[in-house]
């Protein structure tokens, strides 16, 4: 079942399956709040201090950074940090099904606005299917201009956990990765990941290049299972840790124990678009048994 409404002052889609699962999209950066499972467990983390105000990117859910990633600037632009996907209003066009096959659509062009900070002209697309255990993200672009351009893009999925002391996340063995918190200024350094199991014990900022296999979240509340297409080669995993996550205005001083984002991306090998090409990548959440 497809609805049109408001959360915290903001427009909103949500979409239900008969099974129970549901989530709910804010048209502010076609930004994913939430995905409940039939079991009624929220899976995303959305932290309480978000701000609602139709202009700030929304701390948690799924935002959507594009065409930058992080402050990895694209050529000389001074793009927002992640990009304007995330503070950007979507359209959604009403399911003529009412939603039955548990999809729903958003889109979003270039204008005026983003002209300004960046010259790609564009129609993006970012399209949510759900069915019962299981969340499909897919983002879409093509270059509607005359011009080439390049992007990088994230999918900057916050995954709610109990206790972040407590989580594994396998996957991740034998990749080579960018320590942001380490080598911040150095993104050309890499680190090998020698154990298949990541925990968490402090700030965590790494992209995982070249990602070859699922991978697997547990935790005491459950296990979800991440997945994503060839076209997004790299992992983000990010956990800011007690100290930033104080400094954090948006985040309550204790939220960093209840997530731990897990993104899909393309950071180390921006899409280079030609006239007339369109590009889509997808990351899958899946609740294991
Ligand atoms: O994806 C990880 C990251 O780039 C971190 O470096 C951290 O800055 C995080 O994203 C959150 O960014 P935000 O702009 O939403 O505070």
């Amino acid at each position: 079942m497809f609805n049109q409404t408001q959360f915290r002052g903001q427009p909103c889609v949500e979409l239900s399956l008969p099974e129970g699962d549901r989530i709910r999209i804010a048209l502010h950066g076609a930004h994913i709040l939430s995905w409940v499972t039939a079991d009624g467990a929220e899976r995303l983390y959305l932290n309480p201090k978000a701000v609602f105000d139709g202009n700030s990117p929304i701390r948690g859910g799924i935002p959507l950074c594009f065409p930058q990633f992080n402050q990895r600037a694209l050529g000389a632009f001074a793009l927002p940090k992640h990009g304007f996907a995330r503070i950007s209003t979507w359209s959604v066009q009403e399911p003529s099904d009412d939603g039955a096959i548990g999809e729903i659509s958003l889109s979003w062009r270039s204008d005026a606005a983003t002209l300004l900070l960046w010259p790609g002209e564009f129609e993006a697309t970012l399209t949510v299917v759900l069915a019962p255990g299981i969340l499909r993200v897919i983002f879409g672009v093509k270059n509607t201009g005359k011009a080439a351009f390049s992007f990088a893009l994230a999918l900057h999925t916050y995954l709610q956990v109990d206790d972040i002391a407590g989580v594994r996340l396998d996957g991740l063995g034998g990749l080579s990765y960018w320590d942001a918190v380490r080598d911040l200024k150095s993104p050309e350094i890499r680190q090998q990941q020698a154990e298949g199991m990541l925990t968490f014990d402090g700030e965590t900022d790494r992209v995982y290049e070249g990602v070859l296999e699922d991978l697997a979240l547990r935790y005491s509340g459950g296990a979800i299972g991440i997945s994503q297409s060839d076209e997004l080669k790299d992992v983000v995993v990010w956990n800011p840790g007690q100290t930033l996550c104080a400094a954090l205005t948006d985040m309550p001083a204790d939220g960093y124990r209840h997530m731990l984002c897990v993104e899909a991306a393309r950071i180390n090998e921006p899409v280079l678009l030609q006239p007339g090409q369109a590009w889509s990548g997808w990351q899958e959440l899946r609740l294991l048994a």
